[in-house]
């Protein structure tokens, strides 16, 4: 039976909303564990990494906002990764805004010779200090990861890159700043935007998307940012954007990640629950992790 770990990091670190940082606790609410255990997993729940909370911080550097908070959880999340994913059981991380993906793929790149990403999100996650227009980290860790940006962030646990851009797609991309997109051009990370989806449809996308991550590498990594949906799904995210993934689409694109077998670990990121309508967005994302997981109607 395969054996599933969850892993908390309720980090807001990375963007300025205070409330991301309840994302564990109001998906563990909405009954991950016991519909993971119903689909016949066995599955461990190993709390939360350490956050201190960011009252008790300052921002040292306007365009890396919390660098050093970032760096130690994703550090520490990094180890927890590496941990599970070594001895042969598939993480579930749970944020917190998305900067802590950062440690979550240096634990995968800690454990796996090579590894595909898909990157599932409203936004590119591909600024660097020198683009970005917010200082947010959480605008910052696909860049990171793929070694471009400020070595604080690129070298992280001493592994760069973590995964090479060609077997890194991005799906539902939406909202990218002028500078960013140059970044994603040159780097050769795959995009599926959501014109993209309107034209092939999400079951073509995905496909083409799961074919792209796994070819040459030992499985796929999810970075399912719950911003990617619809706001009328998902509303419970900091940075909601129109004209988001349905729905249907969301689920079919977890059930065709299901079927190919390919996937290793995933991360539920940006469920804000103060934003949220009585955990719906909290909800949504079991939803998706059960669809993802082999939950069918038949
Ligand atoms: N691209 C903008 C906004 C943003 C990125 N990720 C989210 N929002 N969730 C930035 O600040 O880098
Ligand atoms: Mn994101
Ligand atoms: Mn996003």
């Amino acid at each position: 039976m395969k054996e599933i770990h969850i892993i908390g990091v309720p980090s807001d670190y990375g963007q300025n909303r205070r409330g991301v940082d309840m994302g564990p606790s109001a998906i563990r609410y909405a009954g991950l564990k016991e519909k993971l255990e119903r689909l016949g997993y066995r599955v461990k729940d190993r709390g939360d990494v350490m956050v201190p909370t960011p009252e008790t911080r300052h921002i040292e550097h306007q365009k890396l906002k919390y660098l050093k908070e970032v760096l130690s959880v994703c550090e520490a999340l990094a180890e927890q990764v590496r941990d599970v994913v070594t001895s042969g059981y598939t993480p579930v991380i749970l944020g917190g805004d998305h900067s802590i993906a950062m440690g979550s793929l240096a634990g995968m790149a800690a454990a796996k010779k090579q590894f595909g990403v898909i990157w599932f999100d409203a936004h590119g996650d591909m600024n660097t200090h020198e683009t970005t227009p917010s200082g947010n980290i959480h605008g910052m860790p696909l860049a990171a990861s793929l070694g471009i940006g400020h070595e604080a962030l690129t070298d992280l646990c001493g592994i760069r890159p973590k995964v090479q851009a060609d077997h890194v797609v991005l799906v539902g991309a939406r909202s990218i700043d002028p500078a960013e997109a140059n970044l994603i051009r040159q780097s050769g990370v795959h995009v599926f935007t959501m014109a993209d989806i309107d034209r092939m449809g999400m079951d073509a996308v995905m496909r083409k998307a799961i074919e792209l991550a796994a070819t040459d590498t030992d499985g796929i990594h999810l970075s399912l940012d719950l911003d990617g949906l619809d706001p009328m799904f998902a509303p419970g995210v900091g940075t909601p954007v129109n004209g988001g993934v349905t729905y249907r689409e969301g689920h079919l694109a977890m059930e065709l990640l299901s079927a190919s077998g390919s996937l290793l670990s995933v991360d539920v990121v940006e469920v804000n629950p103060i934003l949220d309508h009585r955990n719906q967005t909290g909800r949504m994302a079991v939803e998706l992790v059960e669809s993802l997981f082999g939950k069918r109607v038949l």
